[in-house]
């Protein structure tokens, strides 16, 4: 399909609440969106960097500079089929892959809408609902984050991952465990440790978790080896896996024996797929991460959680935790069930509220390709 126009816009989103990680606190985010048009239909794509480079090497600003002077170009100067034609298109440029991913879904979004088919059948999805979880971060006090997983678990969440660092993990699993002994529970430190803290880490495995995930460096396979035979807890790597390859290393060295996938993360759908499948013929589970996304993000999450080894409950979770007023119709809900239904309707599923999109953009630019790339 001949591309007609690519927009990049930068949205100003404040979150209902901040959201504290080991690595800092995100009470707005900056999200960006890109906007492809051709054959009369508009495929959207989210970008998940963060505000600053601290998840990943990645920023909005550094995903917005490669978008405009890289791999827009480059898509605006191809006729791309197929969201799967993208990594080929973008195979000269290195890393940066939540800006390739931005580009990448708008265009499996894009394509889903041609074919007439939903996003989730077009990428081989086979499940009809998504087991849905929460992502809580680091709290005031303990008393407050048990307020929030009563709140939670009262909305029908399948599992509570906490987040962790030194000096908030032992003492919150007791408080929780003790209050709920029976509920599917996790962790995700971030990378807050170091090997010398295997000791400590062991003591976790007292409190029945479900994982533990990226204890360790956001770049290691090796020392998360060393840590794995040591825990009877499971390790799950989210940072450290980027595409098919870190997967397979990872499961080799039993590094890990889950993965979380996160579509930005690795690139794009096609990447997001491959993954899957490598860890589905290993005999290992994977689940959808999240990254604090507006509506569309979500919908390409919930879209990605069909395929068949997304066995295990996501970050994948309503809108209305995130915002006042999301930029999809109808905003995502979650059942009392802990489920999302993934629709079966042509494309995303979600509408984009395209007036409140217009509303909240900060800034915009219209991407052409240059006549220098190639
Ligand atoms: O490690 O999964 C993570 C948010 C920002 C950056 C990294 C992570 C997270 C989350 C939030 O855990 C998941 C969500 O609710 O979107
Ligand atoms: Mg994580």
């Amino acid at each position: 399909m001949k591309i007609d126009s690519i927009l990049l816009r930068e949205l100003q989103m404040p979150l209902v609440r901040p959201f504290e990680t080991s690595f800092g606190v995100t009470a707005h985010r900056r999200i960006l969106l890109a906007e492809v048009r051709a054959e009369g239909l508009t495929g959207w794509g989210e970008c998940t960097a963060g505000e600053h480079p601290f998840f990943s090497a990645e920023s909005t600003d550094s995903a917005w500079q490669i978008l405009v002077n890289e791999l827009g170009p480059m898509l605006a100067a191809e006729a791309p089929n197929h969201g799967g034609d993208c990594p080929r298109i973008f195979g000269k440029v290195r890393g940066n892959r939540m800006a390739k991913a931005t580009l990448e879904n708008a265009i499996w979004d894009l394509e889903a809408q041609r074919e007439g088919v939903s996003l989730a059948q077009l990428l081989g999805g086979v499940r009809e609902v998504v087991p849905c979880g929460v992502s809580l971060g680091i709290q005031s006090s303990i008393p407050e984050l048990m307020e929030v997983i009563e709140r939670e678990l009262a909305a029908g969440y399948q599992r509570i991952k906490l987040k962790c660092k030194p000096r908030w993990d032992v003492e919150v699993f007791e408080r929780v465990r003790s209050r709920w002994p029976g509920i599917m529970l996790s962790c995700d430190a971030n990378s807050a440790y170091r090997l010398r803290d295997a000791d400590h880490l062991v003591t976790f495995d007292a409190f029945d978790l479900l994982m533990i995930e990226q204890p360790l460096w956001h770049d290691d396979f090796y020392f998360h080896s060393m840590l794995q035979k040591r825990l009877q807890t499971s390790i799950c790597l989210d940072e450290s896996i980027h595409n098919r390859r870190d997967a397979l290393a990872a499961i080799e060295m039993e590094s890990c024996k889950i993965i979380n996938i996160k579509l930005g993360r690795v690139g794009g759908f096609s990447e997001a797929i491959a993954v899957h499948n490598a860890a589905q013929e290993r005999g290992i589970p994977v689940w959808c991460g999240g990254m604090l996304e507006a509506g569309i993000g979500r919908a390409h999450n919930i879209a990605l959680s069909s395929l068949e080894n997304f066995s295990l409950p996501g970050d994948v979770s309503a809108s209305a935790r995130y915002w006042r007023e999301d930029i999809v119709d109808p905003a995502i809900t979650v059942s009392s069930a802990g489920e999302i239904a993934i629709p079966d309707t042509p494309g995303r599923g979600y509408e984009v509220r395209t007036e409140l999109v217009e509303r909240l953009t900060v800034r915009k630019e219209e991407i052409r390709a240059l006549e220098l790339v190639g």
